[in-house]
């Protein structure tokens, strides 16, 4: 990889540590999707290196909600790491992050390796449990702005991550009822037919997606589906709390 994008992996390496925000990359040098999936996985490189173990993916931008309110219209993905997992009815630390959102997704448990071009059956197959899931996305760029390859570049914005407990793989995820809630109070709602028509065709993507960029999904990972509704910008102070119809509910608080 050329000086420039190591240079883009370690900036925005930095802006993770430092939970400062870094400029948009400047005009004319923009970088395309896959350039941004290079420049990503360095950063997980720079993860590792400090000891992070990859747990999973995160797929971003499967609904209409989050792609107009980020403005980019291409489903990507990103790594999870164990430092970027929370535990269910802790804490999130406000000052971990530049200007932290949450977002409501569906997580799969896998039970299977699933890799490359799979059925829908396929990947059903694949999966061991099901859970809640709340998604801290941080975007490293100034004033949450970015095009297509930034974004990727950036891990798809993941920041953190908090899990629910697992309800049974053949639940019937099709058309579930998602509620977004601050201090008890609905803030968003969504459905998750909105997760690309059926959030199994997230799963579906990840294992494509991935191995284009010779990543295997293996038993025990984590994949999140992307959110069916818009992200909630978080404050010191917020309860916040993910419910999903027959999957349960995971939620924690902001200090
Ligand atoms: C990009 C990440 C999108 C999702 O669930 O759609 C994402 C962003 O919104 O900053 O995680
Ligand atoms: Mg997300």
């Amino acid at each position: 990889m050329s000086n420039d994008l190591v240079s883009i992996a370690e900036r925005l390496d930095q802006a993770i540590l430092t939970a400062t925000a870094t400029p948009q990359l400047p005009k004319g040098s923009e970088i395309d999707a896959p350039t941004g999936y290079a420049v990503q996985a360095h950063g997980i490189e720079l993860r590792k290196a400090r000891g992070e173990r990859v747990i999973g993916v995160k797929m971003g931008l499967t609904s209409r909600a989050k792609m107009e309110q980020v403005g980019v219209d291409e489903v990507t993905w990103g790594r999870l790491t164990d430092a970027m997992r929370r535990e269910e009815g802790g804490t999130l630390a406000r000052t971990d992050f530049i200007h932290p959102r949450a977002e409501p997704e569906v997580a799969f448990i896998l039970g299977r390796r699933l890799t490359g071009e799979v059925s829908l059956a396929e990947a059903a197959l694949a999966v061991e449990a099901l859970a809640p899931a709340v998604e801290i996305i941080d975007s490293r760029y100034e004033n949450f702005r970015f095009a297509l390859g930034d974004v990727v570049a950036d891990n798809s914005s993941s920041a953190a991550f908090f899990l629910g407990p697992r309800a049974k793989p053949d639940t019937d995820i099709a058309n579930l009822g998602i509620v977004l809630s601050i201090d008890g109070a609905p803030r968003e709602i969504g459905s998750s037919a909105a997760i690309l028509g059926h959030p199994l065709r997230a799963l579906v993507a990840a294992a494509r997606m991935t191995a284009r960029a010779g990543h295997v999904l293996e038993p025990g990972d984590i994949v999140l589906a992307g959110a069916a509704t818009a992200a909630v910008p978080l404050q010191v102070g917020m309860q916040v709390e993910a419910r999903i119809q027959h999957l349960g509910r995971v939620g924690f608080s902001v200090v």
